[in-house]
């Protein structure tokens, strides 16, 4: 092949990615709890090894996106929108007006609010250091989040602590700084109380998201797990309105099987909202499209959450690659996530009512008959050849996502 003109490049993304086809409608997306973060698409490429490649994007635009694609929520941190020296004053008035304003043109609603507590200076030694006026900003920037939240009616306010923790031991005592991040939590939660009521809305569900190694050193709550003891500790003043943002690839990240992680925040009732994306196990926070490195494993994660009839959103947090394009981020990018998010949904519906595997289950949950409790050896043998099911459910599932169980074969 000759190397390909710049002009004709576009043109070819887009001949080859309707060549691909599978791809559903914009109503058909819209029909599913799939939120978009403004700072997933506007994510320029950065790192702390990389340039940026890609150039800054408005909320306008995000929405505008976000509107022709078929994503019917959108989410945003604080200073994704306003920057820092704006918050708190007229300024700050005037921008949520015209987010409010951008959303109703483009027919979205704000699902969530957040406060980026991890990147400004002023997080240097993390949101809840031991210098109080850190934490008096810190503790105004989350109440003005919930007030933000309000006004754009948004139902969700996510943290991600960013750095709570430290980068060398014995500078603070841990248990100091926990106790000064629960002091923030609860007075969101006391201003949302307030500000919930004047409004006359429901209080936002506030829900926290664990990340074990990111960005630089220890981490103080490492896991959805840890979140979860930190949220039944004692300290939270209304721990019925927090619960947890389990994040798919920070599950991954300290080795930990997704689904069963997010089976430990359904039985505490915790499973509030989720970040789908995809990655790889004990590295980096890539935050990869869904799908695109554990398939089937994706596809397990979500037979649960559609077992447990999970309501929250599937917040779309991953970033585009360097190798995608301003262009590619909404050709190629955003919406082949959301199909490939939208086929594995469907899928986990037809593994839930596939007959071979409920059959299988139902034996295995039966067990073996004829056993006698005080005699091991009979235990062993009456369910012996039932135990190959296991392994016969495992290779159903791979055949749901190949589509086998349709006859899709190789003639060979
Ligand atoms: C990450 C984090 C963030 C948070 C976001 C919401 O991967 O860096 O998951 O994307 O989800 O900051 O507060
Ligand atoms: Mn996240
Ligand atoms: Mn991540």
């Amino acid at each position: 092949m000759n190397p390909i003109p710049q002009d004709k490049q576009i043109a070819l993304v887009d001949r080859l990615i309707q060549a691909c086809g599978g791809a559903y409608s914009p109503e058909i997306r819209r029909r599913y709890f799939i939120t978009g973060p403004q700072w997933a698409p506007s994510y320029e490429g950065q790192a702390v090894f990389h340039a940026p490649v890609r150039s800054r994007i408005s909320f306008e635009k995000v929405m505008e996106e976000y509107s022709k694609i078929g994503v019917a929520y959108w989410c945003t941190h604080d200073t994704d929108v306003i920057p820092a020296r704006d918050l708190f004053t007229p300024r700050q008035d005037e921008i949520v007006q015209s987010i409010k304003d951008s959303l109703k043109k483009y027919g979205l609603q704000c699902s969530m609010v957040t406060t980026e507590t991890f990147h400004h200076p002023v997080w240097a030694a993390g949101p809840s250091a031991e210098s109080p006026s850190v934490r008096e900003y810190a503790r105004k920037r989350l109440i003005n989040t919930v007030a933000i939240g309000h006004e754009l009616e948004a139902r969700y306010c996510v943290y991600w602590p960013g750095m709570l923790g430290y980068y060398f031991q014995g500078v603070i005592d841990e248990t100091q700084t926990l106790r000064w991040f629960a002091e923030a939590i609860n007075a969101a939660c006391e201003a949302d109380i307030q500000i919930a009521a004047q409004k006359q809305r429901p209080p936002l569900k506030h829900a926290l998201e664990a990340k074990p190694f990111e960005p630089q050193a220890e981490i103080l709550l490492p896991t959805s797990d840890a979140m979860l003891a930190f949220i039944f500790s004692g300290l939270i003043t209304h721990p019925e309105m927090v619960g947890l943002n389990p994040e798919y690839l920070h599950e991954l990240m300290w080795g930990a099987a997704p689904r069963a992680a997010l089976a430990r925040a359904l039985i505490c009732g915790k499973l509030f909202h989720f970040d789908i994306n995809d990655g790889y196990r004990l590295k980096h926070d890539v935050d990869i499209a869904i799908g695109l490195v554990n398939p089937l494993d994706w596809l397990n994660v979500l037979v649960l959450l559609r077992s447990h009839d999970y309501q929250g959103p599937f917040n779309l947090d991953y970033k585009p690659p360097r190798t995608a394009s301003n262009y590619g981020v909404w050709a190629v990018s955003v919406p082949t996530m959301i199909d490939r998010f939208i086929t594995l949904w469907e899928m986990a519906g037809d593994v839930i009512s596939d007959p071979i595997i409920k059959e299988a289950t139902d034996a295995l949950k039966a067990g073996g008959a004829g056993a006698n409790p005080e005699d091991v050896d009979s235990v062993v043998n009456a369910n012996k050849e039932l135990l190959s099911l296991h392994e016969l459910v495992a290779h159903r599932i791979f055949q749901i996502l190949i589509g086998a169980h349709r006859g899709r074969i190789y003639a060979l």
